[in-house]
């Protein structure tokens, strides 16, 4: 490996004055990110007071995610995609701008190969000259798109767990011998691109290396930097988002040194980094959502007053809840009233998949359900993944606040029952409230630093989706179709297409009325793609539950989330509602 370059010294040094610098200097400023200020009419987009603007005018929108766009097989594939995608209203696309493989793979789209010790990028016509095509498509079409730098998950347990045996747990590896019944096609699923873990089998131990290690910092820099530097000047890009969901640890376990502050350090020097090459577009974090009232902070938010309440639109008589602050009173209250509902409902409870703290060390999660007793407020609030969100959103360099919900692979009750996770349609009614919550005390934590607001991604599982589902640990489809009920008889596992449908309005409505100002869908679904051997659409003709399902043309991959499907029509007028929610036509 080179050594690095004199720049690329100064560089880091220079970002770690900034961060330095940040951390010594309370209270914080929100910093304009963004060359482009004022009534310019040049489609950037900027924030300011709490604001997304462009063109001078406040920018408010709806979205959904398309991790799979660069490697769908034709170009008409991705016009028709976008296109679609924009006669419902959506105007903001999340997709990864990252596809790491450890060796070159016969078909398919590449970005970057990480092997032998060293990185390439690859800027071939089935490399970033796909991304090209999707960003010049979304242009054309008026669509922004916000694009992820890395991932959290990579499961791939042939690398990481050497000791595997034979038979293996089919839902422990997508790289599995023929005859598994993993027949999944590479970049069907959206922890399936590499990330985080493609550098850290290559060059590190732990997950956390990637945050820590030197080596890697420099890997990943390096490539950010292509990547950034690649469309600093395209008006089509709404923000460069660091990482989907970044946390001490993935299927690769973190080491003990990880802390809440490992975690924002390293946004910190990534969003200078990337602020340094793009002056142009914004940055954001991409974390779920965690919060840690308790955890030490890098940048303490020395709370300004903030801004007047918006009042609801007309029409909106939703009850609105004053949530106030998250502060350790409000969480022990929230603990006992836990505590005494658990007791009630004796009910037995796991933690979100993930990681898990055990005694002071963060380890791999647990490949399926895992058994656990009380564990206080809730994995979403006390610092178990080592992300504090409100510390990470408070760096200067991150423009905006984004958070996700996905009840079937988080939990974010903080009441009864603390087993929602089981199955969130047996539980329907908390799932939908604990999730309105979690919107508004998001709304809270943005309007705390007067910084913008998106819900980068949100779903539920419907029975219909449940043979397809996938978290984002796993490499196969759980198989929690069937699950026991609460009175032991057996129950379908997801939400029937009306509760998904009743659960995504009040989302979307919360979020509207709580001023939230995007909304991004998980996932968007496309019917009538290209199929070609080894891609992501594949001709996969031995329809097994978890395969596309026909042969020359076919859908969007899907990973139990997809809106393709019976719901459609009804998926489709909520993004089209909550377009007009959010921006009435004038
Ligand atoms: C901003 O202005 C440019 C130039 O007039 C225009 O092309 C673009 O559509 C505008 N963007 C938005 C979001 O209105
Ligand atoms: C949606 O995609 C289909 C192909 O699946 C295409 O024929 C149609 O024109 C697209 N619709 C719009 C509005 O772009
Ligand atoms: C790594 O190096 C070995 C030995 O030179 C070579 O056989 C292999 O193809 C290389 N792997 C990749 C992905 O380039
Ligand atoms: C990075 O991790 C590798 C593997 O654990 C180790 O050999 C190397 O010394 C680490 N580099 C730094 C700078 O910590
Ligand atoms: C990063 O890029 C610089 C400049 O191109 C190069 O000198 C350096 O070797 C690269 N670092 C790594 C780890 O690839
Ligand atoms: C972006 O625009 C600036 C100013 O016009 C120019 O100097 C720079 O070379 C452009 N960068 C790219 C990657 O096109
Ligand atoms: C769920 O909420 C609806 C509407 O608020 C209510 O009618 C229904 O009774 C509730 N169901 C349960 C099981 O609490
Ligand atoms: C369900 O089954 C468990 C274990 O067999 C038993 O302890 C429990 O009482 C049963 N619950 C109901 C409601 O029948
Ligand atoms: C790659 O594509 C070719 C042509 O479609 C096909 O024959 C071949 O089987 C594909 N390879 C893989 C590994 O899917
Ligand atoms: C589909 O899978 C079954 C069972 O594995 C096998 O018997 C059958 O031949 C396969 N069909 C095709 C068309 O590959
Ligand atoms: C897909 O391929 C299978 C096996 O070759 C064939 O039986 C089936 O009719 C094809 N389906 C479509 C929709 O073309
Ligand atoms: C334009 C086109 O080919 N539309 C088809 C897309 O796929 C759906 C479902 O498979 C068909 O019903 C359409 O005719």
């Amino acid at each position: 490996m080179k050594a690095p370059s004199v720049f690329e010294l100064l560089f880091w040094v220079l970002a770690g004055l900034q961060t330095v610098a940040a951390l010594q200097s309370t209270p914080t400023v929100t910093v304009k990110r963004n060359n482009h200020q004022g009534p310019v009419a040049n489609n950037f987009i900027t924030t300011e007071n709490g604001q997304f603007r462009v063109n001078g005018s406040e920018f408010k929108f709806v979205g959904a995610n398309a991790y799979w766009l660069p490697t769908l097989n034709t170009e008409e594939d991705i016009r028709d995609t976008l296109s679609n995608m924009s006669s419902h209203g959506i105007k903001v696309v999340r997709l990864w701008a990252f596809n790491d493989v450890h060796a070159i793979p016969e078909n398919g789209t590449w970005f970057q190969l990480i092997a032998n010790g060293t990185a390439t990028i690859n800027e071939g016509p089935n490399g970033l000259q796909k991304l090209d095509t999707v960003i010049r498509i979304a242009e054309s079409l008026g669509i922004y798109v916000l694009l992820s730098l890395t991932n959290n998950w990579n499961p791939m347990p042939l690398f990481d767990n050497l000791n595997i045996s034979l038979p293996l747990n089919p839902f422990d590896a997508r790289e599995l011998p023929t005859g598994t019944g993993n027949n999944l096609p590479r970049n069907f699923l959206g922890n399936d691109y590499g990330g985080m873990d493609a550098y850290v089998r290559e060059f590190g131990t732990n997950h956390d290396d990637f945050y820590s290690n030197d080596t890697i910092v420099e890997f990943f820099n390096n490539y950010t930097t292509r990547i950034v530097s690649r469309y600093s000047n395209s008006t089509s890009v709404f923000a460069w988002e660091i990482a989907n969901d970044p946390r001490c640890s993935s299927t690769i376990s973190a080491s003990d040194n990880c802390r809440t502050t490992t975690v924002t350090n390293w946004h910190a020097r990534v969003a200078d980094s990337v602020a340094a090459v793009d002056p142009n577009h914004l940055v954001s974090s991409g974390a779920h959502g965690f919060f840690c009232a308790e955890c030490p902070k890098l940048f303490p938010v020395t709370a300004p007053p903030p801004p007047p309440q918006p009042s609801p639109p007309p029409g909106e008589r939703r009850r609105r809840r004053d949530i106030g602050p998250l502060t350790k009173r409000s969480l022990l209250l929230e603990k006992k009233a836990t505590r005494k509902s658990n007791y009630l409902s004796k009910k037995s409870s796991r933690p979100g998949e993930g990681s898990v703290r055990i005694r002071g060390r963060w380890v791999a999660p647990p490949a399926k359900r895992q058994t656990q007793g009380d564990f206080g407020v809730g994995s979403a609030f006390d610092g178990t993944f080592g992300v504090d969100s409100e510390d990470i959103l408070n760096v200067p360099n991150i423009s905006f606040v984004s958070f996700q919900l996905f009840p079937d692979q988080e939990q974010y009750q903080v009441g009864s029952p603390s087993d929602d996770i089981l199955n969130p349609g047996q539980f329907f009614n908390e799932t939908v409230q604990s999730g309105i919550s979690w919107i508004q005390r998001q709304v809270r934590a943005a309007q705390l630093i007067n910084k913008p607001i998106a819900m980068t991604g949100f779903g539920l599982v419907t029975q219909d989706n449940a043979p397809r589902f996938t978290s984002f640990n796993d490499s196969m489809p759980r198989g929690d179709v069937a699950v026991a009920s609460p009175d032991n008889s057996t129950a379908l596992y997801g939400v029937t297409d009306e509760q998904r449908n009743d659960a995504y309005s009040q989302w979307t409505n919360a979020a509207v009325a709580a001023g939230v100002q995007g909304i991004l869908f998980w996932q968007w679904g496309q019917n009538n793609l290209t199929a070609q051997p080894g891609t992501s659409i594949s001709p996969v003709n031995n329809a097994t539950e978890s395969s596309p399902v026909n042969n020359s043309t076919t859908q969007s991959p899907n990973d139990g989330y997809s809106i393709l499907g019976v719901g459609e029509p009804a998926v489709q007028d909520i993004i089209e509602t909550t377009a007009d929610q959010l921006s009435p036509a004038v």
